[in-house]
């Protein structure tokens, strides 16, 4: 039997957080000796919105050290930079052709941004079916991403669907998976809002996954609570702050609720956010430095870059194929 496919990916276009982490990074790791796990940089991706290039480059190489000091390991996963494999925008070319731009207009990321930017490239909108063209190329069982991703996922779905009907059967249709907790940490700063990459520099709005101890103890000291004293997990949107933090403890140290709950029973704010801080120092502590070390050898970095585009391309370019035959391409 086949192992279960897994792909996901993380845009090079700011510095990681925790939410990234949590919501997403955390769960690549689960069983990566026993599932087929494609971890891609999503370069195009981050260009739908402007970057600038010396940035860009140097934050492709910053993530894969991220991915690879939180511990994915290039023996069990291949760990690739999506514009190293040409056939994801081959794949998304004829994919466009298959889906509704009304889809794409309907989806709530390309909304929110579309309001905040001056100008809206067609990258943006068509931002989806990018991710589309990655996630269905590689055949992929599983897709472990954090709850804003959802409804991308789901235009994966539809899209492999209405071509599977169009052309005959051709795609696996890819199921999320998003985690119980921790799918949607919240800014620190602004519990009303998801942690956000590209708000991550704002001071309080996020512990970013290489900050120093002394950065994560002001961002967490600082964090926007309310004016309850009781520590419980709440849906409560007046409690989302306290809610976050609790979140956050209970995902680094691996204990159940009720347990938190029993822990902090009596305690004011002040002794979870102490408690807080230390949790979220140590866990970050060894991933800091690994990524520091990593950072420290790029070649080495670039080696497995290479290395992993090769193992990807071996599966994209197979079902690039396919998809060209069913459409009617002359292969010569
Ligand atoms: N706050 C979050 N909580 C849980 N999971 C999250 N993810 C992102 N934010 C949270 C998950 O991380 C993966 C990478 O997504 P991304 O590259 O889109 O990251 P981002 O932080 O959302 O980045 P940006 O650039 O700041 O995008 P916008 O402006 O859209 O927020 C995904 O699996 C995502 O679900």
């Amino acid at each position: 039997m086949r192992k279960k496919r897994v792909f996901s990916g993380i845009q090079p276009s700011g510095t990681l957080h925790i939410g990234n982490y949590l919501g997403a990074i955390r769960q690549w790791l689960v069983e990566q000796k026993y599932k087929e796990g494609y971890f891609c940089i999503v370069d195009m991706h981050a260009i739908t919105v402007p970057q600038d290039p010396e940035i860009l480059r140097r934050r492709v190489r910053e993530l894969a050290a991220v991915y690879l000091a939180s511990g994915l390991d290039p023996r069990y996963s291949t760990i690739f930079v999506q514009s190293h494999v040409p056939a994801h925008a081959e794949a998304c070319w004829i994919l466009n052709c298959v889906t509704p731009v009304g889809w794409l207009e309907r989806m709530t990321q390309y909304k929110s941004k579309a309001q905040q930017g001056a100008s809206v490239s067609a990258g943006l909108l068509d931002y989806p079916v990018l991710q589309a063209a990655d996630i269905l190329l590689y055949d992929t069982d599983e897709v472990p991403v954090g709850e804003d991703q959802k409804q991308h996922v789901e235009l994966s779905r539809d899209i492999a669907q209405r071509f599977n009907r169009l052309y005959g059967e051709t795609f696996v249709l890819p199921e999320a998976v998003i985690p119980t907790s921790g799918s949607r940490i919240r800014a620190f700063n602004e519990p009303s809002r998801k942690m956000s990459k590209s708000e991550a520099q704002i001071r309080g709005h996020a512990v970013n996954l290489i900050d120093e101890p002394d950065e994560i103890r002001l961002t967490i000291q600082q964090a926007v609570t309310d004016s309850g004293r009781e520590i419980l997990f709440s849906d409560d949107p007046h409690r989302a702050g306290i809610n976050n933090l609790l979140e956050v403890y209970e995902l680094f140290t691996g204990l159940d609720r009720q347990a938190i709950e029993v822990h902090f029973a009596g305690k004011g704010y002040g002794v979870l956010k102490k408690e807080l801080i230390e949790v979220v120092v140590e866990a970050l502590r060894p991933i800091r430095e690994r990524y520091y070390k990593l950072l420290a050898n790029p070649a080495e970095i670039d080696q497995i870059l290479r290395a992993g585009a090769e193992k990807a391309r071996a599966v994209a370019e197979p079902k690039l194929f396919q998809m060209k035959k069913r459409v009617g391409f002359l292969i010569t």
